[in-house]
């Protein structure tokens, strides 16, 4: 079976992973971690992405976070996947599968639905330390991994799964991926100790986790499922919107009914631009 890459979102540029690699890449689109591939370079930017990243954490990432990233293991090389999940599956059931990069809605949704998370397998260049359009392993590993060892969290990703098959079938995918891109990627939680980020996209990026959790700029508003999902993103510039919860419970439990009279209603309302604001919003200040 041919493999078509997947090229989604605004993007038009074709992805970067090798998607045939002889033939090793599965249906699912799964392929073996290729380990050996790596480069003393790649190992070296990996352990520099997470040193620099895992230092701005403290009072800017969520607790739950802080506390799980050690399961990744190791920091100095990129991890390997089979070691990684002799830990998550024991934790929450999950597992990491190596993938050669952006993968097509339906098969992302249906390794979700089974716990099992695509994690990007090749890294950035050293030129690209700073900025990456395309998730790669760091973005995936150290952004998406850790809070899958978190059960309520790791519930709500398998839910989020099950449920974005179901909004294949009613074709309301892209308001699916905005509660997406505004949760398990960008989303901030409310703690007893202040505003925290818990979305894989600030987790790893050193400017936007700043930004998000301290800045004045942004808006940060409670989040609705239907506002939520009615409000575009954007994917190459920090955002100008935020949503925050209160708990994993919240998001799970909020999020744990059928969607379908959601989407029904939705049909029916104007999207909203990243950066609207609308009198009933409830704001989540800075303290
Ligand atoms: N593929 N590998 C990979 N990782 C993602 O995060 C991902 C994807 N394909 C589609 C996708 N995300 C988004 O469209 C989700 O909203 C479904
Ligand atoms: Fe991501």
């Amino acid at each position: 079976m041919a493999i078509e890459p997947a090229v989604y979102g605004a993007s038009e540029r074709p992805p970067r992973g090798d998607y045939v690699r002889g033939g090793q890449v599965a249906p699912d689109y799964t392929c073996p971690q290729n380990y050996a591939a790596y480069t003393a370079a790649d190992h070296e930017t990996y352990s520099r992405l997470y040193q620099r990243q895992s230092a701005l954490l403290p009072g800017l990432a969520c607790d739950e976070f802080i506390a799980a990233l050690p399961s990744l293991g190791s920091s100095s090389q990129i991890p390997r996947f089979d070691d990684i999940n002799e830990r998550l599956y024991k934790a929450t059931g999950w597992e990491v599968v190596a993938v050669p990069g952006l993968i097509p809605e339906v098969p992302f949704f249906t390794l979700l639905a089974n716990r099992k998370f695509p994690v990007t397998d090749w890294i950035r260049t050293p030129e690209e330390f700073d900025y990456i359009v395309e998730p790669d392993i760091f973005h995936d590993l150290f952004g998406h991994v850790p809070l899958l060892f978190n059960p309520v969290f790791a519930d709500h990703m398998q839910a989020y799964g099950a449920g974005g098959l179901k909004a294949h079938s009613l074709s309301a995918c892209e308001q699916l991926s905005r509660l997406y891109w505004y949760t398990i990627e960008f989303g901030l939680i409310r703690q007893a100790n202040g505003l925290r980020a818990y979305g894989a996209g600030i987790l790893s990026s050193s400017g936007e986790l700043v930004h998000a959790v301290r800045s004045p700029e942004p808006q940060r508003i409670m989040l609705d499922l239907l506002r939520t999902m009615r409000t575009r993103y954007k994917i190459d510039s920090y955002q100008q919107t935020y949503f925050v919860i209160d708990s994993f419970h919240q998001l799970f439990d909020m999020t744990a009914p059928d969607f379908t009279p959601l989407y029904a209603a939705l049909s029916a309302m104007q999207p909203l631009a990243a950066d609207a604001l609308l009198p009933e919003d409830k704001l989540a200040l800075l303290n």
